[in-house]
This record gives C-alpha cells, sequence and structure tokens, in this order.
C-alpha cells in the first residue's frame, strides 16, 4: 500500500493539557491517546504534532461573548461558531503538549486557532478556508501522499483535519483507538466517524497499523 518513494506521515491533533480530562475544555479520555502517539510515532519518518494556539480573549471563548456560555452557537469569521471555555491560550501550561508525550520524534509543529477573529478546527486551514497553516505544502513537499491521523477531538479537530486532507488529495487513515470524542451531544464521535469513512478516509486500530508497517 506504500507505493515506492512515497511517504506516509503521523499528525497528532491537539494532545495538550487542555483536551485531557483535568484540563479547560476535557475530552473523556483524552489521556488515553498519549501512549498511543508514543507507541505509533516511532514508526512515521515524519511525525508532524498540531496545537491549537488562541491568543487570550479568542473568539471561539462564551467569556468573548457578552451574555454567552459555552455550548452557545454564534457566527465567527462568517462561519458557525460553538462557544467553548477559555483554552490552548498562547504561552499558558493548558497548551502545551501532556507532559508524556514523547516530542523527540516531532518534525514540524503546525500551530492554529491564532487569528481571534476565526477558528481552526482543521489543521490545514482556518474554518471559513481563508488561512492555509502551511501543512500541507510541507507534506507536498517532505512526498507525503497519505497522512494517518490521532489525537483530539474526534467530533472537531480530527474531523476537519481528516476532512480537509481528503480535499486536498491525500489517503487518510484514522487511528481508531488514539482518537477520543468531546462529545457534546451523545454520538457526535461516532457521526464523526461515518463522516470520515463516507468521504473516504480508512479506519484502523493502533496495531493494525503497526502490523501494516511491519
Ligand atoms: C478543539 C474545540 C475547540 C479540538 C479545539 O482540538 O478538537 N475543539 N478547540
Ligand atoms: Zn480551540
Amino acid at each position: 500500500m506504500q507505493g515506492k518513494g512515497a511517504m506516509d506521515a503521523l499528525i497528532l491533533v491537539d494532545v495538550q493539557n487542555d483536551f485531557m480530562p483535568f484540563g479547560a475544555l476535557p475530552v473523556p479520555g483524552g489521556d488515553d491517546v498519549v501512549s498511543v502517539a508514543n507507541r505509533l510515532a516511532h514508526a512515521f519518518q515524519l511525525v508532524v504534532a498540531s496545537q491549537d494556539w488562541h491568543p487570550p480573549g479568542h473568539g471561539s471563548f462564551a467569556t468573548a461573548h457578552t451574555g454567552a456560555v459555552a455550548g452557545d452557537i454564534v457566527e465567527l469569521g462568517g462561519a458557525p461558531q460553538v462557544l467553548w471555555p477559555d483554552h490552548c491560550v498562547q504561552q499558558l501550561p493548558g497548551a502545551s503538549f501532556h507532559s508524556a508525550l514523547d516530542v523527540t520524534g516531532i518534525g514540524h509543529v503546525v500551530q492554529k486557532g491564532i487569528d481571534a477573529g476565526i477558528d481552526s478546527y482543521s489543521a490545514f486551514f482556518d474554518n471559513n478556508h481563508a488561512r492555509d497553516t502551511g501543512l500541507s505544502g510541507l507534506l507536498r513537499s517532505q512526498g507525503v501522499s497519505t497522512v494517518f491521523l490521532l489525537g483530539l477531538a474526534t467530533d472537531y479537530c480530527v474531523k476537519y483535519t481528516a476532512l480537509d486532507a481528503r480535499e486536498i488529495g491525500f489517503d487518510v487513515t484514522i487511528v481508531t483507538d488514539g482518537c477520543r470524542a468531546v462529545d457534546l451531544t451523545p454520538g457526535d464521535g461516532e457521526r464523526a466517524l461515518e463522516e470520515m469513512r463516507a468521504a473516504g478516509c480508512r479506519m484502523l486500530d493502533s496495531d493494525q497499523v503497526l502490523q501494516l508497517r511491519g
């Protein structure tokens, strides 16, 4: 399945403190993905990590909107926006990668959500697709045609990163045991997996990925 000369990349999506069960925007079981990431990283020549990296007062924060609470939906930068608790503020501990994440193999970090006026769930583009993070160019320049994704959260940043990757033309594999969902509405995670599958993403667990890569 790996064409000669083609390279695969592992993308670790937002494995950050604020998305852990102890964080500001807790994802149930979020810390379970850390060991999966550490186990897989060695099997890839290129590992990229995305990092949600918001300025204080980011427009996705409920605190930035008078009278709003987390979970409300507003319009931001021309796109519908779920409002969240303040999270992943630049330079603060909540924005750091989980301390147990093995960062030694990470070759590149993509910071996203840096514009206060628009959110960026995807590691490729802002939510209105106006700004490119540079990730697709980086992957192309390295000869990457297939990306493997894991991280947080299944129903937001993993999903939108996967859908953009498919749209751009990458082959995409979701490492299912390496993802956890926010599940604001029960079933969101499962529906997100369904959407990704419908968009042509392959679903494998980490054992299958390791077997495949020998
Ligand atoms: C995320 C909500 C807000 C994510 C980021 O990483 O999935 N979710 N910001
Ligand atoms: Zn965010």
